[in-house]
């Protein structure tokens, strides 16, 4: 059973579409939507978000589906989900949307980095919400003084959670020492980033770019660890590019700070490629999240590029325009417009700082043995009139 709430007479549209999308992250996660419940509040109910009156007919509506999980797109507290599953039939779980991302990114975590990340954030969400008494206890003692005894298993539950994140924190940062020496030994040539909401296209495109084999799917957050390969601009220019985790809306802060390692190749790439799947419907929704994380995260607009993707699936080329700047059109899949993007990407290292263009006759030895030995060679090119080497001065 799905749940959105349209607050404050907000957009009827915006919370459908918003709802489509859980359905599809509760898809990914290997569960059905059999229904779902739009309630219009002014603000949200304290005790259960939706209020008493509507928690009635959630319950009436998980019974005839036979529901086993009702999950709501908005954040719930600790004291809410203990409330509405209380109201709910036994065994019905009640879950937000930051729990079934959490949910998602365990069931993708493969690299020793992506699994202690999503340890991090489950832990993170789980600590406030670890409410619940001890019903085994509370129940054979009727309740009466077993007040003491659950709130000390729940103290030292705390504790334990506690000290497992101070030794995965330690571990986190040990993982992000290694990550920023590998970046600092690559650090030579220019570093592009893919980014973009989830199932925007950045694998099928880094794919295309490097000519590597990656996991593409049709499904959310099918990357989840930044990956980092050379690619090739062009006249033999290189530099590289990264492949990171989508984005996607109302993502969880704290999941955000777990994943900074990943982030961070976004975060530290000179060239940002602002990857937006144009076919989508929400597609300016898409591109509004993107730039507001890639804000949080530090990245200037000068520094990221916006392309617009899947541009084979759109009637007219037309259809989709941004206001306010010039976009790249792709069809990573199909190959349109991938090399017009090699050849921006190429002019805007060729922009970027410390890189220069030098050209020596062909007879230049000298000149040519200095700075072939004292600078970053990127890229080197011979033609008639001499040699023309692209280097980078630190
Ligand atoms: N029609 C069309 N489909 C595309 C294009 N590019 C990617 N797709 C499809 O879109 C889906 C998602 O592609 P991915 O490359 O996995 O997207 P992603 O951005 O890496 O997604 P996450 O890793 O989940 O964040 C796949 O089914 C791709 O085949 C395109 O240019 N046109
Ligand atoms: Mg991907």
């Amino acid at each position: 059973m799905l749940v959105g709430v349209r607050l404050g007479g907000g957009n009827r549209a915006a919370v459908e579409a918003h709802l489509d999308e859980l359905a599809q992250l509760v898809d990914t996660a290997g569960g059905v939507a059999v229904a779902r419940l739009v309630q219009e509040r002014v603000s949200p109910d304290p005790a259960t978000f939706i209020g008493r009156g509507k928690v009635g007919e959630l319950a009436e509506l998980v019974r005839a589906q036979c529901a086993a999980l009702v999950v709501f797109d908005d954040d719930l507290s600790g004291a809410q989900v203990r409330h509405l599953e209380e109201a709910l039939p036994d065994e019905v779980k009640v879950m937000d949307r930051a729990g079934v991302i959490l949910d998602i990114f365990a069931l993708r975590a493969r690299t020793r980095e992506a699994q202690t990340q999503v340890e991090m954030a489950q832990l993170a969400y789980h600590l406030p919400r670890l409410t619940r008494r001890w019903s085994h206890l509370s129940r054979q003692a009727g309740g009466i003084g077993t007040r003491g005894v659950g709130e000390t298993q729940l103290e030292s539950d705390r504790r334990l959670i506690r000290k497992r994140m101070a030794i995965l924190a330690a571990r986190l940062e040990e993982i992000e020492r290694e990550r920023s020496v590998q970046r600092s030994r690559r650090e030579a040539l220019p570093s592009i980033a893919l980014v973009g909401y989830t199932n925007a296209g950045k694998s099928t495109l880094f794919e295309r770019l490097t000519g590597t084999d990656t996991v593409v799917e049709d499904r959310l957050f099918a990357t989840l660890d930044a990956r980092v390969r050379r690619v090739d601009l062009g006249d033999g220019l290189v530099a590289t590019v990264a492949d990171t985790v989508g984005f996607i809306r109302k993502l969880p802060h704290h999941l955000v700070a777990s994943f900074r390692s990943t982030l961070a190749e976004a975060a530290d790439a000179e060239i940002c490629v602002h990857l937006v799947d144009a076919s989508h419907p929400e597609w300016a929704e898409h591109l509004r999240v993107g730039e507001e994380v890639l804000e949080s995260l530090g990245v200037e607009r000068g520094r990221s590029m916006i392309v617009l993707n899947k541009v084979d699936r759109l009637e007219s080329p037309s259809a989709v325009r941004l206001p306010d700047r010039p976009a790249l059109c792709v069809s990573a899949r199909r190959g349109d417009g991938v090399e017009a993007l090699r050849a921006a990407l190429r002019t805007q290292v060729l922009d970027l700082p410390g890189i220069e263009v030098l050209r020596f006759a062909l007879e230049g030895g000298q000149a040519l043995q200095v700075a072939l030995s004292t600078e970053v060679v990127l890229a080197r090119r011979f033609s008639d009139q001499g040699i023309e080497i692209i280097v980078r001065r630190r």
